[in-house]
């Protein structure tokens, strides 16, 4: 029956002059959907293809298990806003002052008149859309959260924008969409204001018997849903998002994307806001990871993703669609809230042996797992190339036909298709505002003041007051520091670095070059 009235359709639609629907979408099809699937936080010891055995990732995995796992693939910061700023320009935040962790007041860090991939997508007949996390910034300075708020994503190449402004701890805890509160109740218009709070509103400090979730370190602000977060927030009550319903909100929204815009080649940044704090799982994964709720999140991001892969089944886009899956900076347990990610890890590796996590400049702040699955296309292999983030941009505009490139982006295409192992032969690293050089197998982390280790979060940091120097091909885990054993080539990689970075040594960077 449903075979005859498709017959039907197709004749008719013939008879009218038109291309059928099929012959349509072929050609079309000539250019793949290009999917990122962007976790926060997630580390490189977290899932299952990257050899964790006590919390498990079926839906990541099968992914890897389709696709090219990288095992040497880098987000550029050791941090959100730089990695995702890196992400989607090509270029290396450390050229951006601002690309900082941001407040949910910060203004638009990426510039409307730069280029991003959503915008070169846009060029090759894509439509672009993001759902989840932004945390880039929004506006110019002193946004009215109740009026239009531009510039933001839909000003730097998306189409469609369904977005948390910063931080799941931080303010405004409302979902925007195109540039307008979702939700807003007009009559309980919402102010933000990250240096004061407004009088006769509780605090996560002033009021801990409000509390559902206690706070360690930071997040004593104003509270929501129970939450102490970052910020002051008055009014938008009707606007607030329901932490525990935010995976399923997200999801929702990008099937639904992928379902409107399947008729046109799409990219779709699908930003997940798990396993970055505040740790809320829905109720059905209360209790699934047996390691609290860092582990519950990365169960519910998981599933979130094999749902949002079966979605693409079912609208018979598996094969036509690129899925790129990583993660923003690497894995940290306590970040600021009682949750548990401490005392239940159990013998869970989040950062999988490597040194450092989340903030630092050794491996496990910036080296995150890297997957890119093209059924049917790219054959399942894994590859230890050096990759970065950054180098997205360039290999995806050679893949749509575009000859914009990225700054910093180079494009490794073939690298990506699982057809060459030769990545980049440098990349500079980089954990709040310091940097780092790694070329080859080699790291070289130049001098810097400051503690060397976070002690509230329990990491870390790189911090040196000499010169380190790894190789990762003997020593993955950074144990040993050859600076002065191997003197020529820190020679070399500090010349390297200086002639990379130019003038863009930070303030606090120590470095003595010959
Ligand atoms: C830090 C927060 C941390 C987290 C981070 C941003 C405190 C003490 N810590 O300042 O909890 O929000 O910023 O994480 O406030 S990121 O993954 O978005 O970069
Ligand atoms: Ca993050």
């Amino acid at each position: 029956m449903v075979l005859m009235i498709l017959s039907l359709a197709m004749m008719l639609s013939c008879q009218m002059g038109e291309t059928t629907s099929t012959e349509s979408t072929k050609s079309e099809n000539d250019k793949p959907n290009i999917i990122i699937i962007y976790a926060d936080d997630l580390g490189y010891g977290d899932v299952g293809a990257y050899g964790s055995t006590e919390l498990k990732t079926p839906h990541m995995d099968a992914l890897a298990k389709g696709g090219v796992r990288l095992t040497n693939g880098y987000a550029s910061s050791a941090t959100c806003s730089p990695s995702r700023y890196a992400l989607l320009t090509g270029s290396y935040p450390w050229r951006n002052k601002r690309a900082k962790i941001l407040p949910g007041t910060a203004p638009l860090l990426i510039s409307t008149t730069q280029q991003t991939i959503p915008k070169m997508l846009k060029a090759q007949g894509y439509h672009t859309g993001i759902v989840g996390k932004w945390h880039l910034g929004l506006g110019s300075g002193n946004v009215n959260w109740n009026e239009h708020i531009a510039p933001g994503p839909n000003e730097v190449g998306f189409d469609h924008a369904y977005i948390m402004a910063a931080t799941q701890d931080r303010v405004p805890t409302v979902y925007i969409e195109n540039g307008y509160v979702s939700q807003l109740d007009k009559s309980d218009p919402i102010e933000i204001d990250y240096a004061k709070n407004f009088e006769g509103e509780p605090t996560g400090k002033d009021n801990p018997e409000l509390l559902k979730l206690k706070w360690h370190h930071g997040h004593n602000s104003s509270i929501v849903n129970g939450i102490p977060r970052i910020g002051f927030m008055k009014g938008g009550e009707s606007a607030k998002w329901v932490d525990e319903n935010m995976a399923d909100t997200f999801l929702v929204r990008a099937q639904h994307y992928v379902k409107a815009h399947k008729d046109q080649p799409f990219f779709l940044y699908y930003a997940l806001q798990q396993p970055h704090v505040p740790r809320t799982p829905h109720e059905r994964f209360i209790g699934s990871s047996g390691m609290g709720p860092r582990g519950d999140v990365i169960v519910e991001a998981d599933w979130c993703i094999g749902e949002f892969m079966k979605t693409l089944k079912e609208e018979g886009l598996l094969e036509n669609t690129i899925v790129i899956l990583s993660s923003d900076n690497g894995p940290v347990l306590n970040d600021g809230y009682y949750d548990d990610a401490v005392e239940k890890l159990g013998s869970h590796t989040p950062s999988g042996g490597l040194r450092g996590g989340k903030y630092s400049l050794f491996e496990a702040g910036t080296r995150v797992p890297f997957i890119v699955s093209w059924p049917g296309v790219i054959k399942p292999s894994i590859s230890d190339a050096l990759v970065s983030q950054i180098d997205i941009f360039s290999s995806l505009a050679t893949l749509v036909g575009s000859e914009l490139r990225g700054q910093d982006s180079q494009d490794l295409l073939d690298v990506f298709m699982g057809k060459s192992q030769t990545g980049r032969d440098d990349l500079v690293l980089e954990a709040t505002t310091r940097t780092a050089l790694r070329k080859g197998s080699w790291v070289m982390i130049p001098p810097y003041k400051g503690p060397a280790k976070n002690d509230r979060v329990n990491i870390e940091l790189g911090n040196d007051p000499d010169y380190q120097l790894y190789n990762l091909a003997t020593d993955l885990a950074q144990q040993e520091n050859l600076a002065t054993s191997h003197a020529d080539k820190l020679d070399e990689m500090k010349a390297l670095y200086a002639e990379i970075k130019g003038s863009n040594i930070a303030e606090n960077e120590q470095l003595e070059l010959k």
